[in-house]
C-alpha cells in the first residue's frame, strides 16, 4: 500500500465521480460572451440542455474574470423591454433552455481584469443540489450577435 492520505484520496475519488457526472448530465452549446465597450456589463448566451433524469435548478453563476454575475430574463412590458432577476430557473429532465438576446441571459458585473474579443473566460454555473459547471465563454463582439 502507498503511503497515500485515505481521506484525501478518497476526496479526490468522490470529486472525480462528482464532475463526471454532471459533465454528463448537462450539454452546454455556444457560450459567448458579448463585451460592450468601458466598464458596461457583458451578457453571457448559451444553450443548457438537461439530459439527467431529473430536473436541474439553476440559481447562479460566477466567474473570477467579473465581480458579479447575475441570471435575468429580459422581458416585455408596456412595449417597454426590462430587465428582470431570475433567482431560480427550473429545468426537467429532457428540456433545454436557450440563454439568447432578448430572452434569458447571464449579466457580468464589474469586469477584475481588461478583457478583448477573442478572450477565453471561465464561468461556473451553479445548481441549487450545490453541483457546479465550469463552461470556458468565449467573449465576441455585439456585431457577431
Ligand atoms: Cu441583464
Amino acid at each position: 500500500m502507498l503511503p497515500i492520505d485515505k481521506r484525501l484520496l478518497w476526496a479526490l475519488v468522490l470529486w472525480l465521480f462528482s464532475s463526471t457526472a454532471l459533465a454528463a448530465d448537462l450539454e452546454v452549446e455556444n457560450p459567448r460572451l458579448r463585451l460592450l465597450p468601458g466598464d458596461l456589463p457583458a451578457a453571457g448566451y448559451y444553450g443548457l440542455r438537461n439530459t439527467s433524469d431529473e430536473t436541474m435548478v439553476l440559481v447562479g453563476a460566477q466567474s473570477p474574470a467579473f465581480a458579479r454575475v447575475m441570471l435575468h430574463r429580459s422581458v416585455e412590458d408596456d412595449g417597454q423591454v426590462q430587465m428582470r432577476h431570475v433567482p431560480r430557473l427550473v429545468i426537467e429532465s429532457g428540456d433545454s433552455v436557450d440563454f439568447a438576446p432578448g430572452g434569458y441571459h447571464l449579466m457580468l458585473m464589474e469586469r477584475s481584469r481588461p478583457l478583448a474579443v477573442g478572450d477565453e473566460v471561465t464561468v461556473t454555473l451553479e445548481f441549487e443540489d450545490g453541483r457546479r459547471l465550469p463552461v470556458a465563454f468565449r467573449a465576441v463582439s455585439p456585431a457577431s450577435l
